[in-house]
């Protein structure tokens, strides 16, 4: 915990377009459908999104039931462990996006940890299969032709899957090639490293385990800093026209 917290101070910032969450504000939170598990939902569609977003802890072994009618679910594993209905364990690092009505629950041993995302699935056609991977086998491709801003893109580019699940891996130094605006939305968990980001006016700096919620438009750019790489994980809502 911050110590700064205990005197009603926090990095968290909560604007109308964009939202920081930083780890020493989390809410801790039950839920009927996670028995056992602890969420913090750092962006919900109360803020104005169109997606949930939160960090999953289990003191114990945990269970996740599947999502309600009509909702996604991406899990990325951070610690410990997830099953799937299916038998396949997720580790750190390892990750499993649920369609709507397939791919089930989940099992998580004592002490996992992940970020999940859900929203509600746009299906055009036949829904796509549930998919499971592992990120250290996703190869990474330059940005616009920037070897020291790399992009491993987690789900496949197919035209059945209305968002997308990417980590960008930056160099010390390396930065968005210009600060970008468009109508998707993005939720953001830093992995690694830190910089800067630009929302909207605002600069802030950002460490690993700050969230951060981008709303259609908002402009955004990120710069990392320090001696190490900075990575985190971005979904964006895509393959769908804005109207
Ligand atoms: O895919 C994206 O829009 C991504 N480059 N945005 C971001 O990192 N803020
Ligand atoms: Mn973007």
């Amino acid at each position: 915990m911050n110590h700064l917290a205990a005197f009603g101070a926090t990095r968290s910032d909560i604007k109308p377009r964009h939202a920081l969450l930083t780890p020493e504000s989390h809410e801790w939170i039950t839920q009927p459908d996670w028995p056992g598990a602890e969420l913090a939902w750092l962006i919900s569609p109360d803020l104005g999104a169109q997606l949930a977003m939160g960090i999953v802890r289990c003191a114990e072994a945990c269970e996740a039931q599947p999502p309600a009618k009509g909702i996604a679910r991406f899990l990325f594993c951070l610690e410990g462990h997830a099953r799937l209905t299916d038998g396949t364990v997720l580790s750190p690092e390892d990750f499993c996006f649920q369609p709507p009505g397939l791919g089930g629950g989940l099992h998580f041993t004592a002490g996992a940890k992940a970020v999940v995302f859900e929203w509600r699935f746009l299906p055009r056609g036949p829904l796509p299969n549930p998919v499971h991977g592992s990120l250290k086998k996703i190869a990474g491709r330059p940005l616009r032709g920037d070897d020291r801003l790399v992009v491993q893109k987690m789900l496949p580019e197919d035209s059945s899957f209305d968002f997308e699940f990417n980590i960008m891996n930056f160099q010390p130094g390396a930065s968005l090639a210009y600060v970008e605006t468009h109508f998707m939305e993005h939720g953001l968990l830093m992995l690694d490293g830190g910089g800067v980001y630009r929302l909207d006016r605002d600069w802030y700096p950002v460490t690993a385990g700050d969230a951060i919620w981008m709303g259609p438009h908002v402009p955004q750019w990120f710069g990392a800093l320090g001696r190490s790489p900075a990575r985190y994980l971005i979904c964006k809502n895509y393959n769908r026209s804005p109207l």
